[in-house]
């Protein structure tokens, strides 16, 4: 009902996210029209009148016993039903052969496959910046780590949504259902730049991922891309934005 609000869903498992985010977007919609009402017609029945006098009263034992039960419980039944979600989505890993490597860093994405050796750290990896490319419906791990600060890995259309944290490896996976390309923003904070943090999710059909696989990742593509930038100084940062500018200016 509200697809009209969120994006699509092209991930296996954004429907169990979906279906929690409306459950709790209904019962707080209702919550909030419910004290509004309530509150508009206080404000009425109990407006000053000429001969009226305001009133002491201590309350309402019961009602405040009420009001403070049903949230607490309305609040524990929501745990108990993402408990299957967040089991799914953040504690289950499911087996797969694709795995890459993110390292986010003010401002970019830097995404690194393991090349034809299948291991990280050798000299045949290629790293890519701010772009990913993965086939449809393939499990893919991501090993998420931060050179600097604290970063977010968020793809709206995955429902994939995980922080970066400096000096941890996170394990994510997402599995796509449509070719596509998808916008990556980094969804912290995480400086000057980070308003132009953001990289491209390209998930392709099989073939064609075959084809740009063997064109960018095989021991004789050239590395897809350097370091364009230099380290993170503020005179940098502030230029972060603009910098698209720059590129069409030429
Ligand atoms: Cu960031």
């Amino acid at each position: 009902m509200l697809d009209w609000w969120l994006p699509e869903n092209v991930s296996t498992y954004g429907q169990e996210i979906d279906w929690l985010f409306h459950l709790i977007y209904y019962i707080t919609g209702v919550t909030f029209v419910l004290v509004f009402v309530t509150m508009l017609v206080f404000l009425v029945m109990y407006r000053d009148r000429p001969g009226r006098r305001a009133r002491y009263t201590h309350g309402n034992t019961t009602l405040e016993i009420v009001w403070t039960v049903v949230p607490a419980l309305i609040l524990v039944i929501l745990t108990i039903l993402s408990v299957p979600a967040w089991s799914k989505i953040k504690m289950t890993m499911p087996e797969t052969d694709f795995v890459v490597q993110v390292t986010a860093k003010q401002f970019n994405w830097q995404v690194t496959y393991p090349g034809p050796d299948g291991q990280f750290g050798t000299a045949d990896d290629k790293t890519l910046l701010d772009e990913m490319h993965v086939p449809v419906n393939k499990v893919v791990r991501v090993i998420l780590k931060s050179q600097d600060v604290i970063h977010s890995f968020f793809v709206p259309q995955f429902r994939m949504k995980q922080d970066a944290v400096p000096g941890r490896e996170i394990r994510q996976w997402f599995e796509v259902v449509k070719p596509g390309r998808y916008e990556w923003p980094c969804a912290e904070l995480c400086g000057f730049g980070h308003s132009g943090m953001r990289g491209w999710i390209y998930v392709h059909t099989p073939d064609e991922y075959a084809k740009w696989a063997a064109q960018n990742l095989t021991a004789e593509a050239a590395p897809a891309v350097a370091e364009p930038k230099p380290e993170g100084a503020m005179a940098e940062t502030t230029k972060a934005q603009p910098k698209k500018e720059g590129k069409a200016k030429k």
